[in-house]
């Protein structure tokens, strides 16, 4: 083989086999895009370990060579944080090989599994075991655990059960320096020292990769109700949510799809328009339990316009008008993603502002806004202006710091809001969260680029 970088990928297939180092342009092109198409990059090739050994070895091998490493589950991610950066100087480690799937321990409510499980497929496997995994999400048939951990992602159970960081009882991963950490005994209590699962989890590819981890399960109702009502505004459907969460045991979720939303989905997917008028803010909520739901659920919203659902397929079609709004937006054009948590009592004010200010801003902008509304989480969404055009990310991002909020609720940072990190974050814990880095990765090939300022 003439050329050096070509030799050096020859030696990476006796760690993983020849059949797992893809560099033809075709194949590699799907692992350098994300799912928005915002983000792209080049990668010099793509590797797919089967085991932990094997990436202990990608990763070593990356350092010695000064190639980044570039952790890719299900590529789902919404900020750019799955794919390569530009230079071409790295490798996509895909982890869908990762497949351990431990028997479900049902007396501790605990499981053990691959980095590139799928969501939907843990599901699958712990029904029937008289317990669930408490996250949920749109993404659940390409998702990865690895991923999800990677990104602490959050979903639509977080009112009830949190987000991933609430379910990693421990994680096996490679640090940066090539070294195995492994610590999936699931004890209930353990003050060991430090907890390196937290740590790895939310840290987006920057310190180690996930490749397995235990989990905790929750209890699986066997009763739910799905309710979807009109709301007049948004400080209504916040008003709405307060007393939901402080009457009604049970909530499981707790969901808003504002403005134009219902009228996108129902077009993109030919679903009849839920209400006899598209109302300015569609509430969705869903409460579990066994028998009926408290009257208190049915007091809250006694209004004959109310859509109710306790039938699988009922819920799912209510659910539908929520969950499509990802692909309905898509299907309008490349997005920013604009993830973002307010106070909750700061909510109706930031939704009222933002529309105006970006479209202020930028004036061909469309806002579309959806989101977890139980957990101040609404995804700002612009379309209609060229994706590199940041002075929408700029000005919504101002306006959430400004309003007490997160620029991230549950996506992270990725390579989309790194020059905005400052606005929530203070020079001494970005200094703190180098030094992890420094520490965890002392070569800097874990996803340069990735979440920290002034690298990649
Ligand atoms: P990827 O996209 O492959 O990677 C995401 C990040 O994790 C990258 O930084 C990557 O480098 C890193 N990474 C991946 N695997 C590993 C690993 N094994 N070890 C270390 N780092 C790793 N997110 C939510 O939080 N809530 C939602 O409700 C939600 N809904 C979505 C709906 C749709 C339709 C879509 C497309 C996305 C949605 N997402 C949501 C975003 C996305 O699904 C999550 O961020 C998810 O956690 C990403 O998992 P993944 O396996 O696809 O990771
Ligand atoms: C959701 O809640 C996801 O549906 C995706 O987090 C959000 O598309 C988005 O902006
Ligand atoms: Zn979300």
């Amino acid at each position: 083989v003439a050329s050096p970088q070509l030799a050096d990928l020859a030696a990476l297939t006796e760690v993983v086999g020849a059949d797992h180092v893809l560099v033809d342009d075709d194949v590699r092109a799907g692992y350098e895009v994300d799912w928005t198409g915002r983000f792209r990059g080049r990668c010099r090739a793509v590797v797919r370990p089967g085991s932990t050994a094997e990436v202990a070895a990608v990763v070593r091998w990356c350092g010695a060579h000064g190639l980044a490493v570039v952790p890719q589950g299900g590529n789902t991610g919404l900020v750019g944080g799955s794919v390569p950066g530009p230079d071409g100087d790295g490798v996509v480690v895909s982890l869908h090989r990762l497949q351990r799937f431990d028997p479900v321990d049902e007396v501790a409510a605990q499981v053990t599994v691959g980095a590139g499980v799928t969501l939907a497929a843990l599901h699958e496997r712990v029904r029937g075991s008289g317990w669930a995994f408490g996250v949920d999400l749109a993404a659940r048939d390409s998702a990865t655990i690895g991923g999800m951990i990677a990104t602490n992602a959050g979903g639509i159970r977080v009112l009830r059960h949190g987000a991933m960081r609430a379910q990693v009882l421990g994680v096996e991963a490679v640090l940066g320096d090539g070294s195995v950490v492994s610590h999936l005994g699931g004890l209930v209590k353990d003050n060991t020292g430090y907890d390196l699962a937290g740590l790895l989890t939310g840290s987006e590819g920057t310190l180690g990769v996930v490749t397995a981890a235990r989990l905790r399960l929750v209890p699986d109702p066997p009763d739910r109700v799905v309710v979807l009502a009109p709301l007049p505004s948004v400080a209504a459907a916040m008003a709405l949510c307060a007393r939901l969460r402080a009457r009604v045991p049970g909530l499981e979720a707790l969901e808003a799809v504002l403005g134009d939303g219902l009228a996108l989905v129902c077009d993109h997917l030919g679903l009849a328009h839920p209400f006899p008028a598209d109302p300015p803010v569609a509430l969705l909520a869903e409460w579990a339990g066994e028998g009926d739901p408290p009257d208190a659920l049915v007091e809250i919203f006694g209004s004959d316009d109310v859509l109710v659902a306790a039938d699988g397929a009922g819920r799912e079609r209510l659910w539908r008008y929520r969950e499509a709004m990802t692909e309905s937006i898509s299907a309008v054009g490349v997005p920013h993603k604009l993830d973002v948590t307010l106070p909750l009592g700061s909510v109706a004010e930031f939704a009222d502002a933002v529309v105006g200010a970006v479209q202020a801003a930028v004036p061909p902008a469309a806002v579309h806004l959806f989101g977890h509304l139980g957990d101040g989480n609404l995804h700002v969404n612009v379309t209609g202006v060229d994706p590199d055009d940041e002075r929408v990310d700029d000005v919504v991002l101002r306006l959430v710091a400004d309003h007490g909020g997160s620029i991230s609720a549950e996506h992270g940072i990725g390579r989309a809001k790194v020059p905005w990190l400052g606005l929530v974050r203070s020079d001494s814990e970005i200094a703190a969260f180098a030094a992890i880095k420094a520490a965890l990765d002392p070569n800097g090939v874990m996803n340069p680029g990735v979440l920290l300022p002034g690298e990649g």
